[in-house]
């Protein structure tokens, strides 16, 4: 019986019933259920919570949930268990809403970062930045091998680039471009002592200097592994290594960091990439990369510090592990000692025990000698969560199951013992990538939700044409048997996700008035004499012009304001007000300009005033029963004849 049928025959109140008594007679009470990290949360209300996915309205859900959303370039923000969408936070994108892309305080974040050539590139376009991008891989900053609650780090694999969320604002503040790599794919943050490196693969292999010179010679290809320095955003190293990157991980000692590569063959063609039946992992030695940065064994391009990790280069900076079949995902288990490398062609997990990494830096290992058990489990394993009791979630693309199985019986079974490492298997719908379980990717993981991130929904929705959104299902773990819960469609298409308790997050209401997201605005503000909290002027400085107002509910501190035909206008806009929730915006008609200004917030945009006439600008954030008032007009005098 598929999980579908079983959910169509059972009522709700069955199906939390049956979830509930599960979880007692597996002795997972409300305390053992709930780990460390539930402390905001009393007991009783925990008993109730294991079970539960519906929330009243007005309930608030346990674990934020951070999403990426590929190819749509945001970060989104989920509550879980409830799965209702709580935010959108721009990065890679443009937003029509906030104005990300066209205010002066986003495009310094989305310009900045950027290399010279690309600057180059987007100038001979017209354009200052990108306006795509496709995010995969949204972690959050660690300390001791969890969530320490301070950003959030994510790729963007279509231009190469990384970028920070703060989460006090929820807001990117960062966003860098990374020389010498190309299409950052796989990602993860330093679990060990902290966040510190942002490790960062570039999946594509070409030549190290790309100017031309090298075009159809695969030989003399490379890939690139970068750690990036999370704290101040730059590249502290990177490791040229043998065979394309796909996804990340490191350990929970801070010594160690892992890359899979399904292309060992460096082939340029699908026959080529999947020739042979072994490919690999990477294992990268820190403190030996250190070492070699330190004695200046290294080549600097691009202002960046390049050490040779290669195979065959008899360095101790990497290692590589043979695997089977062109493995996907690499996820670090919460006890701190395994790493699954997830088979994807080859219907196996491998699992590194990261004790055994040491030895195999020495002369003569074994390469093969730190891999402890490779359960088969199914077709098509991509992605493992965990449930921090030794049990690990596979997703099997092919078979569109996820795979509870045993990390402790799957070493047993390796070593020649007769046991079955395959506790159940569920059906999801359909062909799974990503998964992940609440706090499983880091030592607090409390087996309490997994979500399955669904490629494909077909039928699990009313048809919206030949566009389909993806379908992302959240599934109870707290019982031996895997019960999915929850369909929730979702737009292009977030590949992976994060589920943080809420105790580890503590995002403001308002926005402090030093806050360096707007620090260039306040700064021109002081050198023209201006009070941001209590503007209502124009200052003319040459065909420069700037317009300072303040917002309140419901007015702007202008009523109106006048410049010339061909003007470089720059309007800055303070909300006064300090009241939770009191966004107002700023859209000035038939110029394309529309910005969000939060509570206590100053934005600014700049626009060539180049239409004459009477121009409404008004406030798009619905604040005010006055809302549709808080109006007021630009005056554009024409150009002299
Ligand atoms: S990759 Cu998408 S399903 Cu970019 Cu994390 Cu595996
Ligand atoms: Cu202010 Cu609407």
């Amino acid at each position: 019986m598929t999980e579908k049928n079983e959910l169509n025959g059972m009522s709700r109140r069955d199906l939390l019933g049956g979830t509930a008594k599960t979880a007692l007679v597996a002795g997972m009470g409300a305390a053992a259920g709930a780990g460390a990290v539930s402390t905001l949360v009393p007991q009783n209300a925990l008993a109730q919570a294991e079970a539960k996915f519906e929330l009243a309205p007005g309930e608030l859900d346990e674990y934020y949930g951070f999403w990426s959303s590929g190819q749509t370039g945001e970060l989104r923000i989920l509550g879980v268990p409830s799965m209702r969408e709580l935010m959108r936070v721009p990065v890679f994108n443009r937003c029509s809403a906030t104005g990300w892309g066209q205010t002066n305080e986003s495009k310094k974040i989305l310009t900045e970062g950027l290399l010279p050539e690309t600057k180059a590139y987007l100038a001979a376009q017209g354009k200052e930045t990108y306006d795509n991008g496709d995010l995969h891989h949204p972690h959050m900053s660690f300390t001791d091998g969890t969530y320490d609650g301070r950003y959030l780090f994510m790729n963007d694999k279509a231009n190469t680039r990384v970028a920070r969320v703060r989460c006090d604002v929820m807001k990117c503040d960062k966003i860098i471009e990374v020389p010498n790599a190309h299409d950052i794919h796989g990602m993860r943050p330093q679990k060990y002592p902290r966040t510190g490196y942002i490790f960062a693969n570039g999946e594509h292999e070409a030549p190290l200097v790309n100017d031309g010179k090298i075009l159809n010679d695969p030989s003399q290809y490379v890939n690139i592994f970068t750690a990036i320095d999370g704290d101040a955003m730059e590249v502290a190293w990177q490791v040229m290594v043998s065979g394309n990157l796909d996804n990340t991980d490191c350990d929970y000692q801070g010594k160690y960091a892992f890359s899979t590569s399904y292309n060992s063959e460096m082939g340029m063609n699908l026959a080529e990439m999947t020739a042979s039946e072994l490919d690999h992992v990477v294992v990268f030695n820190l403190a030996e990369i250190e070492k070699g940065v330190a004695e200046g064994d290294f080549q600097e391009l691009n202002g960046v510090k390049v050490l040779d990790g290669r195979k065959g280069s008899n360095k101790k900076y990497t290692r590589y592990i043979p695997i089977p079949n062109s493995p996907h995902g690499v996820n670090t288990a919460p006890d701190k000692k395994h790493v699954v490398i997830n088979g994807k062609l080859s219907p196996t997990c491998s699992v590194i025990d990261v004790e055994k990494l040491d030895a195999l830096f020495e002369e003569d290992a074994d390469p093969r000698s730190a891999v402890v058990a490779e359960p088969q489990l199914g077709l098509g394993p991509l992605h493992t969560a965990f449930d921090g009791q030794g049990n690990a979630f596979t997703t099997l693309f092919l078979d569109s199951q996820v795979v509870k199985w045993n990390i402790e019986k799957a070493i047993r079974a390796y070593a020649g013992e007769d046991v079955d490492p395959i506790i159940t298997k569920v059906d999801v719908h359909y062909q799974p990538g990503h998964n992940s379980t609440s706090m499983g990717e880091t030592a607090e993981a409390d087996g309490k939700w997994l979500i399955s991130m669904n490629k494909f929904s077909k039928d699990r929705f009313l048809n919206v044409g030949p566009l389909k959104p993806e379908n992302e299902q959240l599934i109870d773990i707290t019982g031996d048997e895997m019960k999915v819960v929850h369909d929730g469609p979702t737009f292009a298409e977030p590949h992976d996700s994060i589920i943080v308790h809420r105790s580890k997050v503590n995002p403001v209401t308002v926005w402090q008035r030093d806050d360096p997201m707007f620090a260039d605005a306040v700064r021109q503000a002081a050198a023209d004499g201006i009070e941001l909290e209590d503007a209502a002027d124009v200052i003319r400085d040459g065909n420069k012009v700037r317009v300072y107002m303040y917002s309140t509910a419901p007015t702007f501190s202008l009523e109106d304001f006048t410049v010339k035909q061909g003007d470089e206008v720059t309007v800055y806009i303070t909300n006064i007000d300090d009241i939770d929730d009191l966004t107002h915006g700023f859209c000035l008609s038939n110029y394309g300009i529309a910005m969000e200004v939060a509570p206590q917030a100053t934005a600014s945009v700049t626009f060539i005033a180049e239409r004459p006439g009477v121009h409404w600008f008004y406030c798009q954030w619905f604040c005010h029963a006055l809302h549709m008032e808080m109006r007021g007009r630009m005056f554009v005098e024409p150009r002299a004849a």
